[in-house]
This record gives structure tokens, C-alpha cells and sequence, in this order.
């Protein structure tokens, strides 16, 4: 892909969009263009338009969201769906209005169904229920996905469908109620370490399995499809092993230093027991994950307590 291709990243400033914009500006690409959402409001369909009208840029990645844990997904299912389907109808109508020539639109493994074969192959997609905590937001990005194929399909566009499994890494969202697991527990433990406090609690029973990618194995996965031409298609993203949450909270405690007891809040909801994604697709492209999760938190949590000033253990 040109090194001088006017590739806008949509949600910049986010987890993912901030590690595109670092694994890009890195190899080289020179005009990466980016808006606050003060200056550019992606549910606003005229200003959208306007925005591609005026700008008109080569390749659009479509990184920003609303994204939460699961309690934010169980309490605010209006929030989630409405923002993400204006957020993708608006962005993809408007790149292909003004003829954009590549989009990498970003899912999320739990478009899959709740119960089904795993590693979780693409084509699992729609063959059984969903999760009902996140099934809100889970809509809302098949619908994104959907969007890239009928676009593809009738105007010949060139549209990405990435899905990660659950991510982690810098500009995370360490708030404890609308976080994911990963950053709450570095937290809730950090926190603990440093008020002396007896215990860490874990939401629900710690059975069920989770896999966790680096965001900037994610960003050089999308810089990997780029660069190889990949025009169309569903790719999950993910390392191909998981964990439970009980060993999740079990690493995170060792990383921190936190040397209390681990107790497990049973009336918070498990979730989906598992979501695995079957990353053959890439590999067999030569594509593979190279961060480990022990080597991603530890350097997560190094970060997370330097920008608050406490000496992370070392
Ligand atoms: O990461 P998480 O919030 O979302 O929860 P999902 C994963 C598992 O960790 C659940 C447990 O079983 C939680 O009960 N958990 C334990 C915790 N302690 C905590 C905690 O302190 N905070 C949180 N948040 N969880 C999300 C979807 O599902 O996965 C999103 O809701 C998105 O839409 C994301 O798809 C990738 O992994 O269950």
C-alpha cells in the first residue's frame, strides 16, 4: 500500500485507533488522518458527509466504537446498538460515496453465537443464539459486517471485516464499571497492593475462558491485511490459546505483586463460557500474534502504574 495513501483512522484516540495510528506512522505512512469526536460526531450522517466530501481519503479504518465490558453491554443495550449502527451505516454510506478505495471494519468475537463449536471458525457466524448480555452490541457489528459484504457485493467496494477476541493494551478503559475483565483486575489489584487491602474481588465464578490479543498485534494484523491487498472478507484476530478467569485474575495478581486472596462476586453474570477464535485463516496467510499475555500485562501494568506514579513491581 502507498506510504503516502491518505488513510483515515476513525476513533484515533481509542485503544485500537490509537495503535493503528502508532503501528502505522512506525512503518512509514505519512498522512494519517484523524478527527476528535468534538470535531467530528460519527452519528451525525451530514456531518460525516460533509467530513468525506472535503477530505476524501484513500483508506478508511473504522476503529471507532462504543465498546464496554459486560456489565456496560447488560445496562446499556439502547446506548450500544443505536451508537455503533450510526457510527458504521454513516462512515461505510459516506467512504463509498466518495470512493474510498479500502475500509477495515473492526467486529468483535461476540458477533458469535454463545454456544458453538470451538476454536470459533468464521463460518459459525448466525448458526445459533447469541449471548444475551452482549447481544445489543453484538447486532450492531454483524450489521457492520454485513454492510462491508452488500456494499462489496453491489458496488464493488473493497471492504475488511476484522474480528479480534478481547483486546488489551495502552489507552485502555480502566473504569470499573464499563471496563473489560483485563484492565479492571490490573486495577482492582494495583489498588489493592496499595491500600494493604485483605482481598481482590473477580465478577462472577471464574469458570468461564477468555482470550486475550495484544492491541498491537491486532494494528499489525490490519497493517498485514493492507499491505497484502486483502479486498474483502471476514478475518478473526486473535493467539489461538485462553484462559480461565480465575487463572486470568491468578496472573494478574503474581504481575502486580497483590499477595491477598482472590474472592469470586457470584451475583455478577459469567457471561459467554467461552470464545475462542480459530485464527487459521491468517496463519495460513503467515500472519501470527507475537505478544505474549504474561509479557502484555506485565508491560500494561508497568505503564498503568507509572502514569499514576506508583513503582510497579519489577
Ligand atoms: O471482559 P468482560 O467484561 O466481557 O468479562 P466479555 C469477561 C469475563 O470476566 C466475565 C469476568 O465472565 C466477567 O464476569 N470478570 C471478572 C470481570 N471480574 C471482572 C471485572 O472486574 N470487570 C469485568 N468487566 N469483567 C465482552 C462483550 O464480553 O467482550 C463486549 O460484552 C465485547 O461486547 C468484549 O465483545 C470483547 O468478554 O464477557
Amino acid at each position: 500500500m502507498d506510504k503516502n495513501a491518505r488513510i483515515y483512522i476513525a476513533g484515533h484516540r481509542g485503544m485500537v485507533g490509537s495503535a493503528l495510528a502508532r503501528q502505522l506512522a512506525a512503518h512509514g505512512y505519512r498522512q494519517l488522518v484523524t478527527r476528535t469526536h468534538a470535531e467530528l460526531d460519527l452519528t451525525n450522517q451530514a456531518a460525516v458527509e460533509r467530513f468525506f466530501e472535503a477530505e476524501k481519503p484513500q483508506v478508511v479504518l473504522l476503529a471507532a466504537a462504543r465498546v464496554g465490558g459486560i456489565f456496560a453491554n447488560a445496562s446499556q443495550p439502547a446506548s450500544f446498538i443505536y451508537e455503533n449502527l450510526a457510527i458504521e451505516t454513516n462512515v461505510i454510506h459516506a467512504a463509498y460515496r466518495a470512493g474510498v478505495e479500502r475500509l477495515v471494519f473492526f467486529g468483535s468475537s461476540c458477533i458469535y453465537p454463545k454456544a458453538c463449536p470451538q476454536p470459533i471458525r468464521e463460518e459459525y457466524l448466525l448458526t445459533s443464539a447469541l449471548e444475551p448480555t452482549n447481544d445489543a452490541y453484538a447486532i450492531a457489528k454483524i450489521a457492520g459486517l454485513k454492510l462491508c459484504e452488500s456494499y462489496n457485493k453491489q458496488y464493488g467496494t473493497k471492504y475488511v471485516a476484522l474480528m479480534p477476541t478481547n483486546l488489551y493494551g495502552p489507552n485502555d478503559n480502566y473504569d470499573l464499571k464499563s471496563s473489560h475483565v483485563l484492565p479492571a483486575l490490573i486495577r482492582k489489584a494495583h489498588e489493592a497492593k496499595v491500600n494493604g487491602d485483605a482481598t481482590l474481588t473477580v465478577w462472577g465464578t471464574g469458570a468461564p475462558r477468555r482470550e486475550f490479543l495484544h492491541v498491537d498485534d491486532l494494528a499489525a494484523a490490519t497493517r498485514f491485511i493492507l499491505e497484502r491487498d486483502v479486498m474483502e472478507g471476514l478475518f478473526n484476530v486473535g493467539v489461538g490459546t485462553d484462559l480461565s478467569i480465575r487463572e486470568l485474575a491468578q496472573c494478574v495478581q503474581r504481575i502486580v505483586g497483590f499477595a491477598g486472596e482472590i474472592v469470586f462476586d457470584t451475583s455478577k453474570p459469567d457471561g459467554t463460557p467461552q470464545k475462542l477464535l480459530d485464527v487459521s485463516r491468517l496463519r495460513e496467510m503467515g500472519w501470527h500474534a507475537q505478544i505474549g499475555l504474561e509479557d502484555g500485562i506485565r508491560q500494561t501494568y508497568q505503564d498503568y502504574a507509572a502514569a499514576r506514579g506508583a513503582q510497579a513491581a519489577r
